[in-house]
């Protein structure tokens, strides 16, 4: 043979035997037969599946070595001398994967108790768990007790995947409420890591639940849960899978339904989840979203639309390193590698119910303060202090409204906590006040860590903190454990999950405050973020640092970009609280920004896991400057409404990359409705505050967020109702019309609570949208010109220039409105107004909640003003309900527009006053009602005829 190869180094003849070389004892060698099989190559199942395979190697496991390159078929090389039939193909699409960490030939499979067939579906193992053995099965009866049922189950086979199997279970099942149906698969013999979440306990059991439970030993333990009053599927364990191992607990049940949204945290790319088994790992991690992998918060869960559009929601509360797998069954499969398996059931029925009962078991959200809802303005890379006087100073030339400035890490003595650099930010504490008597607001970002190496005696955060004995520790649990993330230089990681250490950090906020006087918190690398793998010292090689199953995460290791698992914390191992790092950090430092300002204020986290909106806004970490991240940022924004973290948006413009012109513009006026509208820049990147463009941009944004100011009252209302009842702010469209089955997958819109519909922009050169309007009443937002009835319940293109974003309000709803100004402080004193949409059959109503915007807990307090607003065919009331804030007394309502108004109004009375400032415009509709100067702290009635 004569075959030329050039690899370098290898130097190999050119000219060689075909087969064996002949030697002396055998000069005739047998040529090799080569590849002999009739099994065609699509049929091959593989023998290698866990990777690396060689002709060798293939040929000791008995296998057949047959290389294939047919395009597109990847047709394993090393396979079975045999094909398998698979005896369940109806079962295919429900299949839990019994080898998870990847591989798992026929007999390592069967060794495990799983079956091994070949599959119809794409992505569905071959190696499975038997539906119908390998469980656990009941020990005795199971009890009914006061609050549902307690069951003790053994395990029914000698089977392990990784070891550690528990054998003995017990699965309390408590009937907590009509709505909420608590679910524990626990130890009984040993206590294992549980969430430190403040949830609801168990009561007498709940005498009209929306669930029924049935469960079966037949011939393993599986668990029913049912819809009481439709008989839908909620929950049915029957597809096998149930393990119980000290490092592995897997639990598998087959969904009612395929319309599934959640998980997080992740950047998805559709709002409907894909359910053709694809994973989602969870593990707090910093890192840029990128698609399916886990980012820096973590939210075990989902909601579901079952097919008569009944909702429920399921939430694991886990904090151990994860994934779920979504099968097309549908069916989904949970693994975790520690704590128990910790299930609430919320069974709606509506979506909004669903968050609201989510909410209330979690925690619901803190109240913004009502300069939270202002825009904000920020970067990481603003140099020198002259830089952010630059960039504000020209925002407010062009008068653009700005509340809030930030100031990143810039602002540190090298990227030290509570200090700030004298030299490039020397004059920050006079600027920060000269701010404020500007009416904006200054919010600094804090890292967890804290600088070890300071001269003694130099620093105080860490010399008290060394006193106090608030780091997080190694093995031996007294030594601190040293990283590198800022600052740089070596720093300890405060454990947030010690009270002592929420003394301490408190008392450095209320230090710092002396010296910059901050109005809220910025808390960033809170995964814990680490740029070194584990600490200084690396980790240990051991079943905590490295333990038998790894989850689909990020990292070759769980040390990864973070700590070594077997660190110690005061409320357990790292391995245990690592998601929570960001969720205890919260609660101390809100403490600590409202004893510091003595005022409601914010703190906006990185990290979040469930029940974090107590304390903290969340915003999306570090997108990028892309076109595709403003539809990203929307699915975000809707998932984490669906977690119940309504204080959310992206980083306006993005944070990675250079902003073009167009996109950020367009990014504008999608952020213009992100609850927290900040612009954020990353290092280095050009500027894109809305004034570094040109004067048409700040023009547009000023106009944009004009629009959004007038909305204030609408949207801090909506806050109200979140922090209250556990409503969404941003509403995915399908939470307020779920029986249209079009708005199921809409993650391009979406609406400011029931009635206002955003329909932004979201790709370059557009200059129309396909919008999405379902059968209701629409009207244009500047306009107040009704959709055409045609287009109710149709996809209809909007015309969308340059400089314009689609808005509708939807008829039936009244929306509380302000004039509009440069920031919270002055607008708060300007007339307040009301749209109202008129429905189908002429009525509209709405609410409206104002208080002082900054104390703490003004509604718990009862100093706030309430009214409800209700408008039909001839008058607008506001009716006040609550007169509790004085603040009122020197408030006016100024301006009425009322949208889907039939006819000609010849005459207006505000109060039964006569009143001649008003128009109504034929061509729309319109009736606008000027200048009435009515006082708010009266019901307030308008008539027209
Ligand atoms: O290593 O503080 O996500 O918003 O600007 C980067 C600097 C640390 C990450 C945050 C980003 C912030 C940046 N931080």
């Amino acid at each position: 043979m004569w075959c030329e190869d050039h690899t370098p180094g290898l130097n190999v003849p050119w000219c060689f035997y075909d087969g064996p070389a002949p030697t002396d004892s055998d000069p005739d060698p047998p040529v090799d037969p080569g590849c002999q099989t009739t099994i065609p190559p699509e049929q091959r199942i593989d023998c290698f599946s866990d990777g690396g395979a060689s002709e060798p190697a293939c040929l000791a496991r008995g296998c057949l070595w047959c290389p294939d390159n047919t395009p597109g078929l990847n047709a394993p090389w090393c396979f079975y001398n045999e094909t398998f039939e698979n005896p369940f193909p109806e079962f295919d699409a429900y299949r839990v994967d019994c080898f998870p960490e990847g591989g798992g030939g026929k007999d390592d499979c069967e060794a495990r108790g799983c079956y091994f067939h070949s599959s119809g579906i794409s992505g569905s193992p071959w190696c499975y768990f038997p539906p119908d053995n390998r469980g656990y099965t009941i020990v005795g009866n199971a009890s009914e007790t006061s609050f549902g049922y307690r069951i003790d189950l053994r395990r029914s086979h000698t089977y392990t995947l990784f070891g550690g199997d528990v054998d003995d279970i017990r699965i309390d099942i408590e009937f907590q409420s009509d709505e909420r149906l608590h679910i524990k698969i626990y130890d009984p013999n040993s206590q294992r890591f549980e969430v430190p979440l403040d949830m609801p306990q168990a009561g007498p059991k709940a005498t009209n639940p929306l669930y029924k439970v049935a469960f079966s030993d037949d011939p393993i333990f599986t668990l029913n849960v049912t819809r009481t009053d439709t008989g839908t599927v909620i929950w049915d364990t029957s597809i096998g899978g149930l393990v119980f191992e000290d490092q592995y607990l897997q639990l598998a049940t087959k969904l009612g339904s395929s319309s599934i949204y959640g998980f997080g945290e992740h950047e998805h790319h559709s709002f409907k989840h894909d359910l053709n088994f694809i994973s989602h790992g969870m593990y707090s991690r910093d890192q840029p979203p990128t698609h399916t992998g886990n980012l820096y918060g973590v939210y075990p869960f989902y909601m579901s639309v079952e097919e008569d559009f009944n909702t429920h929601g399921v939430l694991l509360l886990n904090s151990n390193a994860q994934d779920v797998t979504l099968q097309p069954g549908p069916a989904i499969t949970y693994r975790t590698i520690g704590g128990v398996l910790d299930y609430w059931l919320f069974l709606g029925p509506s979506p909004e119910n669903v968050v609201q009962q989510m909410t209330g078991a979690v925690g619901r959200t803190f109240m913004p303060p009502y300069w939270a809802m202002g825009f904000q303005l920020s970067r990481y890379g603003y140099d020198h202090i002259d830089v952010v006087r630059t960039t504000v100073s020209r925002v407010q030339a062009y008068d653009i409204p700005l509340d809030v400035q930030y100031g990143d890490i810039d602002y540190m003595d090298r990227f030290m906590d509570f200090t700030y650099d004298t030299v490039n930010y020397a004059g920050l504490p006079e600027y920060v006040n000269q701010l404020k008597s500007e009416g904006i607001y200054y919010v600094i970002i804090l890292d967890p860590c804290i600088a070890n190496s300071e001269p003694p005696g130099t620093y105080p955060p860490y010399d008290e903190g060394t006193a106090m004995g608030v780091w997080v520790n190694g093995t031996d649990g007294v030594t601190p454990i040293v990283g590198k993330v800022w600052p740089p230089e070596g720093a300890v990681f405060p454990d947030y999950t010690n009270p002592v250490c929420h003394e301490w950090w408190i008392k450095q906020c209320l230090d710092f405050k002396q010296v910059i006087s901050y109005d809220g918190l910025w808390i960033d690398m809170n995964e814990p973020a680490n740029f070194l793998t584990g600490s200084t010292e690396g980790c240990e090689f051991n079943t905590l640092n490295n333990p038998p199953y790894k989850p689909k995460i990020f990292g070759d290791v769980l040390a990864d970009k973070s700590l070594c698992p077997d660190f110690v914390h005061y409320a357990g191992k790292h391995y245990d609280v690592h998601s929570l790092y960001g969720w205890a950090e919260g609660f101390p430092s809100l403490e600590a920004t409202r004893q510091a300002t003595g005022k409601r204020s914010i703190v906006i986290s990185r990290s979040t896991f469930p029940g974090a909106s107590k304390t903290v806004g969340h915003w999306l970490g570090d997108n990028y400057s892309q076109w595709t991240n403003l539809h990203y940022s929307i699915i975000g924004m809707l998932e984490m409404s669906l977690f119940g973290m309504p204080y959310i948006g992206a980083d306006i413009c993005g944070f990675n990359g250079d902003a073009q012109y167009d996109m950020c513009l367009r990014w504008h006026q999608l952020g213009a409705f992100y609850p927290f509208a900040r612009n954020h820049n990353g290092y280095g990147y050009r500027e894109q505050d809305p004034a570094a463009w040109d004067s048409n941009f700040a023009n547009n944004v000023r106009d944009i967020l004009h629009v959004r100011y007038t909305l204030l009252p609408y949207v801090y209302t909506l806050f109200h109702q979140s922090h209250v009842n556990g409503s969404t702010v941003v509403r995915p469209v399908m939470h307020e019309f779920i029986t249209d089955v079009n708005t199921h997958e809409i993650d391009r819109q979406f609406l400011w609570g029931p009635g206002l519909l955003i329909s932004p922009v979201l790709e370059q050169d557009a200059t129309s949208v396909d919008a999405y309007f379902p059968d209701a009443r629409w009207y244009d937002y500047y306009t107040g010109l009704e959709l055409s009835a045609s287009n109710r319940g149709t996809t209809t293109t909007v015309n969308a220039p340059m400089e314009y974003l689609p808005l509708h309000v939807r008829g039936g709803c009244m929306l509380p409105t302000q004039q509009p100004g440069r920031n919270t402080i002055y607008t708060r004193s300007l007339p307040l107004g009301i749209i109202a949409a008129l429905d189908d059959t002429d009525y509209a109503e709405g609410e409206i909640f104002w208080d002082d915007g900054e104390s703490i807990d003004t509604y718990e307090n009862g100093q706030y003003y309430h009214a409800e607003l209700h408008a039909s065919k001839g008058f607008v009331d506001a009716i006040i309900t609550h007169d509790g804030y004085r603040g009122v007394d020197s408030l006016v309502w100024g301006t009425i527009r009322v949208f889907g108004v039939g006819a000609s109004v010849s005459s207006v009375t505000v109060n039964s006053a006569s009143h001649g400032d008003f128009s109504w415009n034929s061509g729309t509709g319109e009736l606008t009602i000027n200048n009435m100067n009515a006082p708010m702290n009266n019901d307030l009635k308008v008539g027209w005829v």
